[in-house]
């Protein structure tokens, strides 16, 4: 049987299908990292990965001379050095498509949880408040002006619902999109300046990294209200927790942080945000079908077919 590592744990739905097809090595469970890599590492022939257990990178590429194909678990690959791969003609491949309406309904969901403060009123009638009198007026998502932050996948899938909800959409990417009925603009700070809702579905990485930052957060102002599902890294969060603390946004509704599962403490103690633990793909049902789609590019690439989602970096032509 062919030898792969699991960098970090599977749901049981994958991991058995990946062991009863493939030698595994679970790498994360290793006492010794560096003793099992020596031992294994000249036999294995495929990663399959995700989330921050084990960076995947040219450090780990150099352990394991045999590597031809990594698989992530997510559609988000910033974990995986994938611009190396693609140099030294590794596959690597994500999960794109099948979480997408999953993450885009949670996106709703906490904007919808954070304009109305879902939990806090949830709080509220447990301390038996309700009983003394009504929870005050809250914030309204009518008359909100939406800007997406990377329409991707998931953000046209968040603009399709922020459509059904009556509201007007926008978008900052680096390139403007011909299909989409949306206002683009080239400059996030301009954005930010023109609507009081900002969603971000924007990858990881350096290119993003902190582009929600001090000047997007003035500009949003004093009603702004910030979602983020994409990836932490998007946002500076000190930025952002001295905006809140200022008052110079309103309120963040946050699924994702930049040291997970680490959350500031100063955000913890903010009454007026909503945090989330990353679940945003958090469903069986989607976490089964990422599971199978990761189980697939594996299998597909040891039957010689290919990869069935290789990332940009590492694309691949059928000989
Ligand atoms: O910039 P464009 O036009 O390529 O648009 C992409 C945008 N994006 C960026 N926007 C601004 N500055 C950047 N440096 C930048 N880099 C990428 O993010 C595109 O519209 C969007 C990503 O869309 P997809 O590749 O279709 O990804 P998907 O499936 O929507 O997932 C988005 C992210 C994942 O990477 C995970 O971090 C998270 O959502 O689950």
């Amino acid at each position: 049987m062919t030898d792969i590592i699991m960098t970090g744990p599977l749901m049981a739905y994958a991991a058995d299908q990946l062991k009863a097809r493939f030698t595994v090595h679970e790498l994360w469970k290793a006492e010794d990292r560096a003793a099992l890599l020596k031992e294994i590492g000249g036999k294995v022939r495929g990663v399959a990965g995700g989330g921050a257990h084990v960076r995947i990178d040219g450090a780990l590429f150099d352990a394991l001379p045999k590597l031809e194909v990594v698989a992530n678990f997510g559609v988000g690959y910033d974990s995986v050095d994938a611009k190396e791969a693609g140099k030294r003609g590794l596959i690597v491949t994500n999960t794109p498509d099948v979480l997408t309406d999953e993450v885009a309904d949670l996106a709703l969901g906490l904007l919808l949880a954070t304009v109305r403060q879902l939990p806090q009123v949830d709080r509220y009638l447990r301390a038996g408040k309700w009983l003394e009198k009504a929870y005050p007026l809250t914030t309204s998502l009518r008359t909100r002006k939406v800007g997406i932050v990377g329409l991707g996948r998931i953000g046209k899938a968040v603009a399709q619902r922020i459509e059904a909800f009556g509201l007007p959409v926008s978008y900052h990417g680096r390139t403007r999109q011909a299909d989409v009925p949306y206002r683009y603009y080239p400059s996030l700070v301009e954005m930010a300046a023109d609507v009081d809702t900002l969603i971000s579905v924007a990858p990881g990485g350096a290119s993003t990294h902190h582009m929600i930052n001090a000047d997007v957060l003035k500009a949003l102002g004093p009603n702004g209200i910030v979602i983020n599902v994409g990836r932490g890294t998007v946002i500076d969060e000190q930025a952002l927790i001295e905006a809140l603390k200022n008052k110079v946004i309103l309120s963040a509704g946050l699924d994702v942080f930049e040291d997970e599962p680490r959350v500031p403490a100063e955000l913890i103690a903010m009454d007026h945000v909503v945090l989330l633990p990353h679940v945003g793909s958090a469903s069986v049902h989607t976490r089964e079908q990422m599971g199978q789609l990761l189980v697939d590019n594996l299998v597909s690439w040891f039957d010689g077919k290919g990869p069935l989602t290789p990332v940009a970096e590492t694309p691949w032509k059928k000989a």
